[in-house]
């Protein structure tokens, strides 16, 4: 691998390469598993993304944490894996370079037919890692007939304590409840967490994370998306995610850049997609 001179390559464990990333702007560590962020901290910062101390790290197993890339599809379909096989597969790393704003890296997955869809494709992850962390998830359809696609950017963010949290910028928005055989609701001021929260939020818009614990915010942007996926687990969910500590849901929320419910992706042969999230801690 020609790496830049901020990212060194080590194996987390046998056969699972992580490149960890030392910038002046930020550290960070990428497992080539899924081309999986799992760990983003700039400068003079407390870490961004959450990572569960109970993490699997193996192929064919999803990486409880940091940021996941859903895709082919989002959510559960029957005995297919849970929100895609992308962040299953070890992806290939294409190239990066160092700048005096961060460093960028490009992964790659390919396939062609095989990995449990039917279709050739190609997905290329561009992530930067400086004082903002950018990722733009392209989708290109290499096959011969036009096909859905959902997928979504399931970032886990770090917060002080996630009673005490609140999510700006979704008022007024409807939303999907997950929890709730997906009824539409209207979204009420800000997002407040005092009990399990999974929500398709119908919005293209901006949202800011408001964590007064740790006297921060987040902001997140997106673009090539309407949808954006709002959870936390809280109590009893916690306690049955084995690859996650029953305490845990205190310290995380997930903000998803989402086509999913209502922004289905359709590409038609040759056709390319790009899902991207911008995160700046203010
Ligand atoms: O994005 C919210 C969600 O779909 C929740 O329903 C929950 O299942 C979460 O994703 C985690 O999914 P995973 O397959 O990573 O355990």
């Amino acid at each position: 691998m020609n790496l830049p001179a901020s990212v060194t390559l080590r194996e987390l464990k046998p056969g699972f390469p992580v490149l960890d990333v030392s910038h002046p702007r930020c550290s960070g560590s990428i497992a080539l598993l899924g081309a999986h962020v799992m760990e983003w901290t700039p400068v003079r910062q407390k870490p961004v993304l959450f990572m569960s101390d109970k993490a699997v790290f193996a192929e064919g197993e999803p990486i409880r944490g940091g940021l996941p890339v859903c895709w082919p599809w989002f959510g559960g379909r029957e005995d297919l894996p849970s929100h895609g096989f992308a962040r299953l597969r070890f992806w290939d790393f294409v190239r990066g370079e160092d700048s005096a704003e961060g460093v960028e890296l490009v992964f790659r997955l390919h396939g062609n037919g095989d990995l449990g869809w039917p279709y050739p494709f190609e997905l290329n992850l561009n992530v930067h890692l400086g004082e903002t962390l950018a990722v733009a998830l392209e989708m290109k359809h290499l096959g011969e007939s036009t096909v859905e696609i959902t997928a979504a950017l399931h970032t886990y963010l770090r917060v002080g304590a996630i009673e005490q949290t609140r999510v700006e910028g979704l008022a007024g928005s409807h939303y999907l409840d997950s929890l709730d055989d997906h009824r539409k609701r209207s979204q009420v001021g800000a997002v407040i967490f005092d009990r399990e929260v999974d929500r398709v939020y119908l919005a293209d818009g901006d949202v800011r994370v408001v964590d007064p614990v740790w006297q921060r915010t987040l902001d997140i942007d997106k673009s090539g998306s309407r949808a954006t996926v709002v959870w936390n687990p809280w109590i009893e969910k916690s306690k049955r995610l084995a690859d996650l500590p029953d305490d845990a849901y205190h310290d995380f929320l997930c903000i998803e850049a989402a086509n999913t419910s209502g922004d289905v992706v359709r590409l038609a042969p040759q056709g390319t997609h790009l899902l991207r999230q911008m995160i700046r801690v203010g």
